[in-house]
């Protein structure tokens, strides 16, 4: 394939990207050293996902097959991974992890800036199904002087300073929202780099597409109910939308990026708040649909003003297009009032 194209661009790959970003913000390079650190942690992970079915690597560990202490999950591998390079990165204090009870706190020598809550592999139930699965992240700027602690972590989303996801799909790509917009970079496994391959993102005003589990309709609230049955009986006779559902967040909600519509994990009554955690699923993806034009929210208020009480809370979540998320609240609301 011919490269002159994206080389001759600046910030063409995610390195160049970040230090770039750095050079124009006079920073101190530590965010610069943290993308790069989560940049090859995401291509290590890249590669086991890939060779998951050939060596044995499965996406929930098979003790019939092999032993536990030889298989390990492909989920907690990718949580060795990332902490590993986060903490090498030197720029983070606190990790919040998906797989970890407890915040990490870094090493006084090691310390950074930086809180960064994550999760290392979301959906990987699908990895054995060879379904699309991702990573998703958000870091934040520690808040607070003296000894870190798991607090640093329970700031809303909206005090995000980046936040971004990979994506192990039929290609794997980094999408990272910024105060400079969203980006998307595409893995070359050829030569190892992430090309910048979309700029600015900006998602459609309105889409076609409606993305919610409707296993669960007989939980859904009338509210909810209602919006799907406009989408497939509209009322103004405009055609039906389309249903979509992987049941894997990250490619969910980039196919809502990509083609606009919208994406729906409601609260339900088997589970009240919701399935997905506003640490690391929620608020890092509403940053990102936010910072393309679009909505997020979870039916009362916007997902990324909360301010969190726990690291593992969950949160219901609506996001996507702003007209589709605005009809839905419309709906939600003429409820609320009754
Ligand atoms: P359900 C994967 O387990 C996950 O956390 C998200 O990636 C995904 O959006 C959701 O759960 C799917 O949940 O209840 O529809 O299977």
């Amino acid at each position: 394939m011919d490269y002159q194209g994206p080389f001759q661009e600046e910030g063409c790959t995610l390195t160049s990207f970040a230090l770039e970003k750095n050079k124009k913000t006079k920073g101190t390079g530590e965010m610069s050293q943290l993308l790069t650190s989560l940049c090859t942690a995401v291509k290590v992970i890249s590669y086991a996902v890939r060779k998951a079915g050939i060596v044995q690597f499965y996406g929930i560990a098979d003790p019939t097959n092999v032993t536990d202490e030889q298989v390990k999950k492909l989920d907690v591998f990718s949580n060795e991974v990332i902490i590993n390079m986060l903490r090498s990165s030197f720029a983070t204090c606190v990790l919040v992890s998906e797989e970890n009870v407890h915040a990490i706190i870094i090493e006084p020598e090691k310390r950074g800036k930086h809180v960064v809550c994550f999760d290392p592999l979301d959906g990987a139930s699908n990895v054995d199904c060879l379904g699309s699965i991702g990573s998703i992240f958000g870091i934040y700027r520690r808040m607070s002087a003296g000894e870190p602690s798991q607090d640093d972590a329970l700031q809303p989303g909206r005090n995000m300073v980046a936040s971004g996801y990979a994506l192990y799909g039929s290609a794997t790509v980094m999408v990272i929202a910024m105060d400079c917009g969203v980006n998307c970079f595409m893995l070359d496994p050829d030569i190892g780099e992430f090309i910048l391959v979309r700029k600015d993102i900006q998602i459609r005003k309105r889409g076609n597409i409606y993305s919610i589990n409707e296993g669960y309709t007989r939980n859904f609230e009338p509210a909810v109910l209602e919006y799907l049955q406009e989408k497939k009986f509209p009322q103004d006779n405009t055609a039906p939308y389309i249903a979509r559902y992987v049941g894997s967040m990250v490619a969910d909600v980039h196919r809502t990026l990509v083609y606009g519509g919208i994406f729906l994990y409601p609260a339900n009554e088997m589970s009240p708040q919701g399935k997905l955690r506003l640490l690391y699923e929620c608020n890092p993806l509403a940053f990102i649909i936010e910072r393309a034009g679009g909505l997020a929210t979870t039916g009362k208020e916007p997902v990324l003003d909360i301010v969190p009480t726990e690291i593992h809370q969950k949160v219901p979540l609506i996001l996507g297009s702003p007209e589709d998320v605005k009809e839905f609240l419309k709906i939600y609301k003429k409820h609320a009032e009754k």
